[in-house]
């Protein structure tokens, strides 16, 4: 028992008198408020907002993307009812159509081998993996991206696999993409003292023109560049003298926050820090610059974390999944037409960039077993995990999916995050008014210290029960995230809540 002293009195006193200031000013919380108006005038997010990426390796087993592969089909339902399906990135310039089992193997151009490149491993795309592809999206409810190769391609070949693949698909062919990062062709499949922005454009025209000869009204999305966003402001530039051009309904880049796995600067910290975004909006103004002076969209169609395969204990955990749903949302707000996360299978991503993840190699030195690294998902950035026969929605897939409740729905026009942020807190938000009168927020409270606590005014007319969904998990570092449901009730239209640190929530006023 204590012996109540006045040594011990003048001690308590003084902790009474720290507890209240700590109530009154509290270090660990933010306080802000979010009135939304009441009409939305931003950007409408498409309902098929969401995307995956993967390698055209994939066609190369017909047996991945088929109906019969009942887990890959159930993970894509889940992950949204509608998205769009985009086949690119490295392997696909290396791949060769292969119209019937007896077509023989083309002759291929030499290319320099590059570490962290995709070695010149040629493959088939045979027309079975494409009508498999197209049963798998008719299961899915998911449409396609096509990706046609241009680094080791023929005019004829492009012209002759499109024609089979646009019949093929109908109306799930979103549009045929010619080459993947053409940007870095300088690397490996180009001469780098030739190479610019001027000789794609003139090249893609070439294989585009011919496609186009052989599919009229065809579809078709540029430049598909891995960094150098300033290729399309030089697109559209010249856009205008082009005589006759190909129809393109969309201008796309690529975005990897950082890489490789051994990158340091490839952290929680950097991944969720407001000047991430930012950089993330800077991008943003330039493609959307161009696609306006095009009249076009703009979509991102691959990226994610950490390029190289990602990053473990990064790409897979929490923060990427708060990461994913900012990001997917930034570009929502910003008038993209969608998002691409890259994934797959590990082989696939891993002979994409030369064979080997450096996130493996990582695992390795730092003594993990094989059996260990073995229950880290492949690539560690993927939404959906291959496990044997499993597949698993992973931490950013679970972000997309968080994100996607504003799917379909028009976006508030006003900078929601800037008042968080003015508030103190490493919060963004973003709100949309729903085709069935309601609005939903998205509240994304990144910080690590920093509880929110925020009074939302949905308005008067929103007097039904709050529908609440939430994302979090132990830490930002976990690998297991929770999204649970609940109910909350407005008082004229108001509503208060606290918005733990790491973590997200989605509030849906009828
Ligand atoms: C992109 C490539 C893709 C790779 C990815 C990565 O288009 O094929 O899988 O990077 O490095 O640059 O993870």
């Amino acid at each position: 028992m204590t012996q109540f002293t006045r040594r011990n009195f003048l001690s308590s006193a003084a902790l009474t008198l720290a507890a209240t200031q700590l109530r009154a000013q509290p270090a660990h919380r933010a306080e802000a408020s979010l009135t939304l108006p009441h009409e939305a005038t931003g950007s409408q997010m498409p309902e098929d907002f969401l995307g995956l990426s993967y390698e055209v390796q994939q066609l190369s087993d017909p047996h991945f993307f088929s109906a019969e592969n009942s887990g890959l089909v159930n993970a894509f339902k889940r992950l949204a009812p509608k998205g769009v399906l985009r086949l690119g990135g490295n392997t696909s310039e290396f791949a060769y159509w292969k119209p019937t089992p007896s077509s023989p193997e083309p002759e291929h151009p030499k290319t320099r081998e590059v570490e962290g490149e995709p070695k010149a491993q040629y493959y088939a795309v045979t027309a079975q993996a494409v009508d498999n592809l197209v049963e798998f999206l008719k299961a899915s409810g998911w449409t396609c991206i096509y990706g046609i190769g241009m680094g080791t391609n023929t005019p004829e070949r492009a012209a002759t696999e499109a024609e089979y693949v646009a019949k093929a698909l109908g109306k799930r062919l979103q549009y045929f993409q010619i080459g993947n990062e053409a940007d870095l062709f300088s690397h490996h499949l180009r001469d780098p003292k030739t190479w610019s922005a001027a000789t794609y454009l003139e090249e893609w025209l070439g294989l585009a023109r011919a496609i186009a000869a052989r599919v009229p009204g065809v579809q078709l999305g540029m430049p598909d560049v891995a960094v150098d966003v300033n290729w399309l402001t030089h697109i559209a530039d010249r856009w205008a003298g082009i005589a006759n051009p190909p129809r393109v309904t969309t201008l796309s880049h690529h975005y990897y926050f950082g890489g490789p796995a051994t990158n340091p600067d490839v952290n929680i910290p950097n991944l969720l820090k407001p000047a991430t975004m930012a950089k993330v909006q800077h991008t943003a103004d330039i493609a959307t610059a161009a696609a306006k002076k095009m009249g076009v969209r703009v979509r991102m169609t691959e990226g994610n974390t950490c390029y190289r395969g990602g990053k473990p204990g990064v790409s897979n955990v929490l923060a990427a999944a708060l990461w994913s749903a900012d990001y997917a949302l930034l570009l929502a707000h910003n008038n993209y037409s969608g998002v691409n996360l890259h994934g797959g299978t590990g082989k696939s991503v891993a002979n994409s960039v030369g064979g080997v993840l450096p996130g493996d190699v990582m695992l390795k030195e730092q003594g993990l077993s094989a059996a260990e690294i073995e229950r880290y998902p492949h690539p560690f950035y993927t939404p959906i995990a291959t496990f044997g026969t499993m597949y698993e929605l992973q931490p950013v897939a679970y972000g997309l999916q968080f994100a996607n409740a504003l799917a379909g729905s028009r976006l508030v026009a006003d900078d929601l995050t800037a008042k968080l942020q003015a508030a103190g807190v490493n919060a963004t938000a973003y709100a949309a008014k729903r085709p069935d009168g309601g609005t939903t927020l998205i509240v994304l409270n990144k910080d690590e210290e920093k509880d929110l606590a925020l009074t939302i005014d949905f308005g008067k007319d929103h007097t039904k029960r709050l529908e609440i969904t939430t994302m979090n998990a132990t830490a930002l570092d976990s690998r297991t995230v929770h999204i649970a449901h609940a109910k909350g009730d407005m008082h004229n239209g108001r509503y208060k809540t606290v918005i733990p640190r790491a973590s997200g929530i989605c509030l849906t006023a009828k």
